[in-house]
C-alpha cells in the first residue's frame, strides 16, 4: 500500500497523485507489487501516528483484508511514527527515503557504489538514533538523565560514527586514485550529464559516444556509477562527457553527497547538460528539483544547457511548440531515436568554443615535429610560408594552452611566439 499526504494548499490532489505514481515506480524498481494507494488530506501531522487515529484503523482493515505486507509512505516518518504504524498495521512500514536507499543497496554494483550506499544508509540512520534518544530521554525526565536505554543508543551511535569515518576514508582513497587516473585528462574540457532519474542521461551518453556501454533502463536509478567517455566534436575538439547518478524529489542532498564521484564530476565540470524528460507530465517540477539540488551541492555557475529529451514520445505537436516557446534556449532531442543530436553537438561545440583562444606561431620549415604536433593537438586555422619560416595560426581550449606551450618549448627552443 502506498500512502501519500496532501498537507498544504499548494500540494493539490493531482500533484499528490503524480507523486504516488513516482513512488509506485520506485516500489516497482525495488521489487514490490503495488496493491492499493491511499491519499490523505491532513493539515496537521500527528507526532505519534502521522495520520489520525481513525485513519490508521481504517487503513488497518484494508491492509488486513487485502493481505498487504508492506506500507510505503511518501513522506519521511519519525522512528516513533514508523514503530507505531508497524504495530498498528502488523506489517513492515517504510518511508520514501528508506525505499530509495533500499533500491540503491540492491542496485549498487561496484565496490565504490556499495560503500557509497552504505555511507548514505548510515548517515540516514545517525540522526534517527539521535531523535530516538531525545525521545527516550524526554520520557525519563529530560536530557542528562542516565539510563540503560541512553547508554545503548550512545554505543550504537559511536559504532555508526566509526563505520562512517572508515567508509569516508576508504572513499577518499578511491577518489585520490581516480584523480591520478584522470590527471592526464586535465586540460580537456569536462561536461557532465545531470538530470532527474530516468530522464535519459545514459541513453544519451551511448548515443553520443560509441562504445560508451552505459547501462540504460526504464527503471529509477539505473545508474549508480559515474562513467566518463571522450566525446569527439570536430577535429581536435574533444570534451570529456560524464554520466552521473540521477536526482529525485525529496532526496536529502546529504545522500547525494555520499555519491562523491557524481558530486566531483558535477562540480569539476566546465559546464553541465541538464537532461529533461519532456514527455513526463511533471517535467517542470523535475526541472525545479534538479536546479535546486545543483544549488544545494554547490554549483554556483550558470553554465548549464537545458536539453529536452524524449521528444519522440510527445504526441501532441502543440505541446512541443509551446515547449520551445517557453524554453527558447533549450535543445529538443530524442536520445533513443537519435533525433537532433547534431544540434546538441553544435551547441556543445559552441559552448566549448567560447573558451578557445587563438595563437600564432612562427617556426622554421624544418621543424616538422612541432608543426605536426600542432596539427594533432590544436585546431590549425591558417598556415603561411614566409621564406624559411612557417606562420601557423591555431586555436585551442584555454585549459590546454599551458600544456601546448610547454610542449612547443620542449620541441623547439628556437620557436618564437608572434602573438
Ligand atoms: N521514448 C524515448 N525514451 C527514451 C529516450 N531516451 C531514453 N529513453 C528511455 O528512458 C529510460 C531511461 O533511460 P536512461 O538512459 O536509463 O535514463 P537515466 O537518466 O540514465 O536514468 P538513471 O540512470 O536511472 O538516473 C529508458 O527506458 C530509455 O530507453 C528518448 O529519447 N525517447
Ligand atoms: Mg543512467
Amino acid at each position: 500500500m502506498l500512502v501519500g499526504v496532501s498537507s498544504s494548499p499548494e500540494t493539490t490532489r493531482k500533484m499528490v497523485e503524480e507523486y504516488l505514481e513516482e513512488l509506485a515506480f520506485l516500489a516497482d524498481t525495488a521489487g514490490a507489487e503495488v496493491v492499493t494507494r491511499s491519499i490523505q488530506e491532513r493539515k496537521v501531522i500527528d507526532p505519534a501516528w502521522f495520520l489520525g487515529k481513525g485513519k490508521v484503523e481504517e487503513l488497518g482493515h484494508i491492509i488486513e483484508g487485502a493481505e498487504i505486507d508492506l506500507v510505503i509512505f511518501d513522506e519521511e516518518l519519525s522512528p516513533v511514527q514508523a514503530r507505531n504504524l508497524e504495530k498498528a498495521f502488523e506489517c513492515k512500514v517504510l518511508d520514501r527515503t528508506e525505499l530509495i536507499l533500499q533500491i540503491f543497496a540492491v542496485r549498487a554494483k561496484s565496490s565504490q557504489a556499495k560503500m557509497q550506499v552504505e555511507l548514505a544508509q548510515l548517515e540516514y540512520l545517525l540522526p534517527r538514533l539521535t531523535r530516538l534518544w531525545t525521545h527516550l530521554s524526554k520520557q525519563k525526565g529530560g536530557i542528562g538523565t542516565k539510563g540503560p536505554g541512553e547508554t545503548q543508543i550512545e554505543t550504537d551511535r559511536r559504532l555508526v560514527r566509526n563505520r562512517i569515518s572508515i567508509l569516508k576514508k576508504k572513499l577518499a582513497g578511491i577518489a585520490r586514485q581516480h584523480d591520478i587516473q584522470t590527471r592526464d585528462r586535465q586540460g580537456t574540457p569536462r561536461v557532465a550529464l545531470v538530470g532527474y532519474t530516468n530522464a535519459g542521461k545514459s541513453t544519451l551518453m551511448n548515443a553520443l559516444c560509441p562504445n560508451a556501454g552505459a547501462y540504460a533502463e526504464d527503471r529509477l536509478f539505473a545508474t549508480l556509477d559515474t562513467r566518463t567517455r571522450r566525446l569527439q566534436l570536430k577535429l581536435n575538439k574533444t570534451v570529456l562527457l560524464s554520466d552521473t547518478v540521477g536526482f529525485i524529489r525529496k532526496l536529502p542532498h546529504r545522500l547525494v553527497e555520499c555519491f562523491r564521484s557524481t558530486l566531483d564530476e558535477v562540480l569539476q565540470a566546465d559546464f553541465l547538460l541538464h537532461i529533461i524528460d519532456a514527455s513526463h507530465p511533471g517535467f517542470e517540477e523535475q526541472v525545479q528539483v534538479v536546479r535546486q539540488t545543483l544549488q544545494e551541492i554547490g554549483v554556483r555557475h550558470a553554465n548549464i544547457i537545458e536539453v529536452f529529451n524524449k521528444i519522440d514520445a510527445i504526441e501532441d505537436p502543440a505541446a512541443l511548440r509551446s515547449l520551445s516557446l517557453r524554453y527558447p534556449e533549450a535543445i529538443c532531442i530524442s536520445a533513443a531515436r537519435g533525433l537532433n543530436l547534431n544540434a546538441l553537438r553544435h551547441a556543445v561545440s559552441d559552448y566549448v568554443a567560447r573558451d578557445y583562444r587563438e595563437r600564432t606561431l612562427r617556426v622554421h620549415v624544418a621543424d616538422y615535429h612541432l608543426i605536426s604536433y600542432l596539427y594533432e593537438h590544436a585546431e590549425v586555422l591558417d598556415r603561411r610560408q614566409e621564406d624559411e619560416d612557417v606562420v601557423i595560426t591555431y586555436r585551442a581550449h584555454q585549459n590546454r594552452l599551458p600544456d601546448i606551450d610547454t610542449r612547443i618549448k620542449a620541441l623547439d627552443e628556437g620557436a618564437s611566439n608572434v602573438a
